[in-house]
């Protein structure tokens, strides 16, 4: 069973970018996952349904920990609405997340949850998220204890913070919203990646003609 990574590389991947297959895009409603990644450690991952027919590139991809951007459609009444900030009511995040078993925890289903790296006032499940996944982190570890996976954990947002704080990882055309320590919040907008298919309008909302 694992300790904490050590010497952990701080970046992943060249400046210029995501190399194929990546990106990947992933989409869904927020659902109710295990009920333990608020409570037991602290950091909650919102979790999408994992479906060979809504994402097909999913069964064939390693287990492990990625990391990319995440959309959300933040409803009015939300303290984090997107209405103002937004593009199509959708604000962008970076993120990371899990694709897997959670050996830690020998789960019996795969999994895909997401951790957005923002603070927000409040839930949003049921809400729509869009994930463009640009990378591979890590795989995925048994530990011999919670602080030693929250610890990992923990260099997983750092390092997907850094890796996606440089432009030729960031969407184009869309406003993302990156809290680099240190460095404050960094708003990019002319990244290297075709974005906009986080931002599109939502499907009900085209379909009402809005
Ligand atoms: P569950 O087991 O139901 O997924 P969690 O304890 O993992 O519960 O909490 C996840 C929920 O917390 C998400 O569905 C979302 O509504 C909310 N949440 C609040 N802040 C965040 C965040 N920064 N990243 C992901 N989810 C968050
Ligand atoms: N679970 C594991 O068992 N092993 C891991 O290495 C692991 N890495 C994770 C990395 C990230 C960035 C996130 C968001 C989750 C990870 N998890 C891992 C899943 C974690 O156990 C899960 O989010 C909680 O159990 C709540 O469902
Ligand atoms: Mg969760």
């Amino acid at each position: 069973m694992a300790s904490p990574t050590p010497n952990r590389p701080p970046l992943i991947g060249a400046a210029s970018g995501p190399v194929p297959p990546y990106p990947l895009r992933m989409s869904g409603t927020v659902i109710s996952g295990f009920g333990r990644g608020s409570k037991e450690l602290g950091i909650p991952t919102a979790n999408l349904p994992v479906s060979d027919a809504l994402t097909p590139w999913i069964s064939s991809v390693a287990s492990g920990v990625y990391f990319g951007w995440a959309a959300l459609h933040l409803p009015a009444g939300h303290s984090d609405y997107s209405g103002e900030k937004g593009v199509n009511g959708f604000r962008v995040f970076p993120m990371v997340m899990s694709i897997g078993y959670n050996p830690f925890y020998k789960n019996t289903v795969r999994s895909a949850e997401v951790h957005v790296l923002h603070k927000f006032g409040g839930d949003f499940y049921g809400v729509e998220m869009r994930l463009l996944i640009v990378g591979f982190i890590r795989e995925e570890l048994d530990y011999s204890g919670l602080e030693a996976l929250v610890a990992d954990i923990n260099m997983d947002c750092e390092v997907a913070r850094r890796s996606l704080g440089r432009e030729g990882w960031a969407p184009k055309g869309v406003v993302v919203e990156v809290d680099v320590p240190g460095e404050g919040v960094k708003v990019l907008r002319e990244g290297g990646l075709e974005g906009e298919w986080l931002v599109r309008p939502l499907e009900e909302e085209v379909k009402e003609g809005n």
